[in-house]
């Protein structure tokens, strides 16, 4: 198994921007980030030592370029299994393609960007207690009990090496069977936007997370997007 390396500041912009000057096995770690990132422009708001903010540099040079492309799928299997046993009882599940959810609610999310032979996996999870601002609070939940932010990160580097190493070796059959059982859209309607500004989002009942990691929408595969619930069918 590998070894990693990791390197911390108490306050960086984003550990996945400290992540380009690194190779693989290589972890960046902060306590707090002035410019957290997420998708299509999103940030990622977290105070000052509440939470894993991590980012971890994973070699991909050898891979197809759509097998790397599931990496935020496994990593959020990886986050899965490592916060499981901190919220024993309650539903963990992961929304495609790159939040995990408890009992429905952004517990953490996955930014995986390509830098050369790399890819760059960011990854934040709300571990303590703490008060959201109003336009995420509905929207956002955190570990809370036992689990501390050193646990957290080395349960998740545990899982996400062992599971990197299942896709070099196995590809991502094995990993997409475990996905399947833990799906949060699954037989839900659903409508999912490309972008932000989506005038035409696809609708329909969700089939779930395909075997090449794409979302089932009443028959359509997608392969990026923002997915948004309409409504519980099952
Ligand atoms: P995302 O675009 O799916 O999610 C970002 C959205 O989630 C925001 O627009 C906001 O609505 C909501 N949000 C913001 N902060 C939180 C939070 N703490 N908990 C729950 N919801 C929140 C997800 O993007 C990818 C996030 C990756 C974050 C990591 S942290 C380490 C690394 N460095 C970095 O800059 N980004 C990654």
């Amino acid at each position: 198994m590998d070894n990693w390396k990791i390197f911390h500041r108490s306050e960086t912009t984003s550990t996945n921007l400290d992540a380009r000057s690194g190779v693989h096995g290589d972890v960046f770690t902060a306590d707090f980030q002035s410019a957290g990132r997420g998708r299509l422009q999103h940030k990622w708001i977290s105070p000052a030592g509440a939470n894993l903010l991590m980012s971890v540099v994973l070699g991909v040079g050898e891979l197809p370029i759509e097998t790397a492309a599931l990496l935020p799928l496994v990593a959020g299997l990886a986050v899965l299994r490592a916060v499981e046993p901190f919220v024993r009882g309650k539903s963990v599940r992961i929304k495609w393609p790159n939040d995990v959810y408890v009992d429905g609610k952004k517990v953490c999310g996955i930014l995986c960007e390509r830098q050369g032979d790399n890819v760059i996996v960011g990854i934040g999870v709300n571990v303590r207690e703490q008060d959201f601002s109003e336009d995420i609070r509905a929207r956002a939940t955190f570990l809370g009990g036992t689990a501390t932010v050193e646990a957290v990160r080395d349960a998740v580097l545990d899982r996400l090496f062992a599971y990197y190493h299942t896709l070099v070796q196995s590809g991502f059959d094995p990993i997409h069977r475990e996905i399947a059982a833990v799906d949060f859209l699954k037989g839900r309607e659903v409508s999912v936007r490309q972008t932000d500004d989506d005038s035409s989002p696809i609708s329909g009942l969700c089939g779930g997370i395909a075997a090449d990691g794409s979302l089932d929408v009443s028959g359509t595969k997608i392969y990026a997007g923002e997915a948004h619930v309409e409504s519980l069918t099952r």
